[in-house]
């Protein structure tokens, strides 16, 4: 089978038009990584080219070695992804010892994976092992509306993950374990992949101050879920914190009792008492 024929590449171009059509993704911004089971991969063998050109990685990323990952170009158009799929994304192999990666597939004019690469291999590293091989998308974006309440929220995990929760049930239902905080960094480098996979062991969805928000899930729905869920809350308390601030919040007691009907696990550390 093409690649182009699969499911799993019909299901990568559609989220990255989806965000696109959301207004996440100006320019070049944003990027999307999708780990391969064994079965696609064998499904579209004939498709793919292998060259010997290895590029090596800033760090190794051993738990990813022999995977391979449909990858986003650098300083490519998420807008361009329906009508020039080839030539905006492209299939890489990772080599057994996860030192670097070889382009089997796409990249049609030339090009390469992401600037974001780094922080996209190292944090498909930690959510496989963290998730027993269940989490394949990590999906980096710049939805405004979160961007805009990290110049104005104190940067902590503890403060955006409640104000957010609070703004409608469905938040707590689609990030229970909160969300991470990381001051502003400089894009694409070792550093921000770093930090970004130390809030991974915690968090499924991670937010980089001023710049722009990074997740992970089990399947594109769920991954573009998180982040849509996310901007939708962050849209409201836009929308409250202009008209005045909040005058009615769910209690702590009211976020208990929804994790019992919904069996959540909410961290007592996000369940605290407001003044
Ligand atoms: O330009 O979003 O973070 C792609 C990016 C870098
Ligand atoms: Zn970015």
């Amino acid at each position: 089978m093409k690649v182009l024929e699969s499911r799993f590449a019909e299901g990568f171009i559609r989220m990255s038009n989806d965000g696109w059509l959301q207004g996440w993704h100006e320019c070049h911004g944003g990027n999307l990584t999708y780990r391969l089971t064994s079965e696609e991969v064998d499904d579209v063998k004939e498709d793919l080219c292998y060259g010997d050109s290895w590029v090596s990685l800033p760090e190794a990323v051993p738990g990813i070695g022999g995977d391979y990952f449909l990858v986003t170009g650098s300083g490519k158009f998420m807008r361009n992804m329906t009508v020039d799929p080839e030539d905006s994304f492209g299939m890489i192999e990772i080599d057994e010892r996860g030192r670097s990666y070889r382009i089997v597939w796409g990249f049609s004019g030339g090009g390469r994976p992401t600037s974001e690469l780094p922080a996209h291999l190292m944090n498909q590293e930690v959510i496989k092992r963290r998730t027993n091989g269940n989490y394949r998308v990590v999906y980096h974006a710049h939805p405004a509306n979160i961007i805009a309440l990290s110049f104005v929220l104190p940067l902590k995990d503890e403060i955006f993950t409640r104000e957010l929760w609070e703004m409608e049930p469905e938040c707590a239902m689609t990030f229970p374990s909160g969300m991470g905080v990381i001051p502003w960094m400089v894009p694409g480098t070792a550093e921000i992949a770093r930090l970004t996979c130390r809030m991974m062991e915690e968090y499924d969805v991670v937010l980089w101050a001023q710049h722009g928000l990074f997740a992970a899930g089990d399947t594109f729905d769920n991954t573009f879920g998180l982040m849509h869920t996310v901007e939708k809350a962050a849209q409201m308390l836009n929308l409250v914190l202009a008209a005045g601030g909040k005058h009615h919040v769910p209690s702590v007691q009211e976020f208990r009792d929804m994790a019992e009907a919904f069996h959540l696990e909410l961290p007592e550390k996000f369940l605290y008492e407001k003044q």
